[in-house]
């Protein structure tokens, strides 16, 4: 039995995690039965973040090391066709989002100055604090994550140029995703699940920045977002 953990839903979406988001999709076009627990905090993860899951009382971390393991264990459901080069374009999307678009995201969410009032409804949903501790966290969070940024290194740029970079990568998948339905062929694959995941939490972020607004001119992506979320959440799909 696989039990996946991670946060509450937020934002009409499935998860307002990336990674908990991607994970989710996976194992829904894996069909691979399994359990939700939602996070009260991350000390039972081995690395301190999720989504972390247990299965058969084995606790793996980390989206993508958890779907390696899971495409080992089950035959390949999902990624098994790709052809080793597919896998490669793959993995270098994956990388891209994951390891960049994600800090200007990262960025866009907790950090930038005029967007930290409009998320904190959202922050006090998301890890489940009373009213009048949620201005102090607030303040805590973004202190805390600016360093973050710093050190990765896409906090030490103007916001000018943080903003172009994220939307670098979004025109790149954009441009390589062009009219194509799925990634790679006729079935959706993990790429599909990253992108959506990332494109998703973009597009839904409720208060106006370049990022998001660079994002909802590109029309494909749109709607290869919601075509994943019709196929694989249709209780939430627009
Ligand atoms: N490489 C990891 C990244 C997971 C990650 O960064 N999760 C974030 C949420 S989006 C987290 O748990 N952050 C909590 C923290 O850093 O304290 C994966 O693919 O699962």
């Amino acid at each position: 039995m696989i039990t996946l953990y991670q946060f509450t839903p937020l934002l009409g979406l499935p998860n307002a995690s990336p990674f908990c988001m991607k994970l989710e999709l996976y194992l829904r076009l894996a069909g691979l039965e399994h359990k939700v627990v939602t996070l009260k905090g991350l000390g039972g993860s081995p690395t301190g973040k999720a989504p972390y899951i247990d299965i058969d009382g084995e606790v793996i971390a980390d989206s993508g090391l958890i779907i390696n393991y899971l495409e080992a264990k089950f035959g390949h459901p999902v990624d098994g066709k790709l052809t080793l080069a597919e896998r490669g374009q793959s993995l270098a999307f994956q990388r891209m989002m994951e390891e960049h678009l994600y800090w200007v995201a990262v960025y866009m969410r907790w950090v930038d100055p005029a967007t930290r009032r409009h998320w904190e409804p959202h922050m006090q949903k998301l890890i489940g604090l009373p009213g009048f501790l949620v201005p102090l966290v607030s303040k805590l969070a973004a202190r805390g994550i600016r360093k973050t940024l710093y050190k990765q290194g896409v906090g030490r740029h103007a916001p000018e140029t943080i903003w172009r970079m994220g939307i670098a990568d979004i025109q790149a998948l954009a441009h390589w995703l062009g009219n194509r339905t799925w990634a790679f062929g006729e079935t959706p694959t993990t790429l599909d699940s990253v992108m959506a995941a990332f494109v998703g939490n973009i597009m839904r972020t409720p208060w106006d920045n370049p990022l998001t607004a660079a994002t909802l001119k590109h029309g494909n992506l749109v709607a290869h977002f919601e075509r994943l979320m019709a196929r694989c959440f249709p209780e939430l799909a627009p």
